[in-house]
């Protein structure tokens, strides 16, 4: 976990990427494909901005260690690039749904892989995963839905749902507002999902599962690397950076950003 989480960290100062959801997803990462047996078992990382701890340990590992291989490989989940990305993604709340068809043509053809979609709780909060959720619900197989709390979307999270999340954080997966169950989900709560101890056995408790399960896990975004965890926005996705002290290799463009000038544009129109 410590290289992967150099590896990420290097690679980032110098060209720049997603950088505090991957550091929060390391040892869950680690874990899946200790449990189970990918790719015959298939995982579907939502957004996929978070797989650079899979790519690296899904014989990509040469485009971190490498500078000079540094562009080989792409930022997202790429069915292109390996047996072990099964779509190209890049839009919000789509695993569910991409699961739960999974899980349906996993049954239709009588198969037994185990099929896991990732969602961070940022993502939870999009309409589609909802859709997902009410059909994964009624999935009559092996079904997991880890949700990945890291309590941050790219700002801080917000809504009905983030209250719901943090209510069985607090306590520890029991409280009986829960979201997943009145869905008709079972559910299991990690309250540390990174340690890799703690993921090792949650996933080996519910690898075998014949029926739809909402696995909890909380997580620190940024883990292992302080200026992430103190400033989570920022750090969601970053420019090339100095390692002594995190600033920017290079000075921000200058003029107005594409947002301000939409904002601008809409203001005059109006
Ligand atoms: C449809 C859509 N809306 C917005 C975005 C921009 N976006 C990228 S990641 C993300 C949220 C990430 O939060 P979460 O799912 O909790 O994952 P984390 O990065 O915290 O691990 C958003 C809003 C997007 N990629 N797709």
């Amino acid at each position: 976990a410590a290289e992967i989480r150099q590896l990420i960290i290097e690679k980032d100062a110098a060209v720049g990427g997603h950088l505090g959801p991957d550091l929060g997803i390391v040892e869950l990462t680690i874990a899946y494909h200790y449990v189970f047996s990918a790719p015959t078992d298939k995982i579907v990382w939502d957004v996929s901005h978070q797989t650079y701890p899979h790519k690296m340990l899904t014989g990509r590992a040469y485009a971190w260690l490498d500078p000079e291989a540094y562009d080989k490989v792409t930022p997202y989940t790429n069915p292109d690039e390996s047996p072990y990305d099964y779509y190209a993604i890049g839009h919000t709340s789509t695993s569910v749904s991409l699961a739960t068809g999974m899980a349906k043509a996993r049954d239709l053809l009588g198969g037994s892989e185990k099929i896991m979609a990732v969602i961070g709780d940022g993502s939870l909060t999009g309409g589609m995963a909802y859709e997902g959720l009410n059909n994964a619900a009624m999935e009559k197989g092996n079904l997991v839905i880890v949700v990945n709390d890291n309590q941050w979307s790219i700002d801080k999270n917000v809504g009905g749902l983030t209250t719901a999340l943090a209510k069985l954080r607090a306590s520890q997966g029991q409280d009986p507002e829960n979201p997943f169950k009145a869905f008709g989900f079972d559910y299991r709560y990690v309250a540390d999902g990174n340690d890799l101890e703690s993921m090792i056995k949650a996933f080996q408790e519910i690898r075998d599962v014949d029926h739809p399960l909402v696995l909890h896990v909380n997580t620190l975004k940024g883990k292992g690397y302080e200026p992430a965890i103190r400033d989570e926005e920022g750090h969601h996705w970053v420019r090339p950076f100095n390692l002594t002290d995190d600033s920017p290799k290079a000075a921000p463009a200058a003029g107005p950003s594409a947002a301000q000038v939409a904002v601008n544009t809409v203001a005059e129109a109006i």
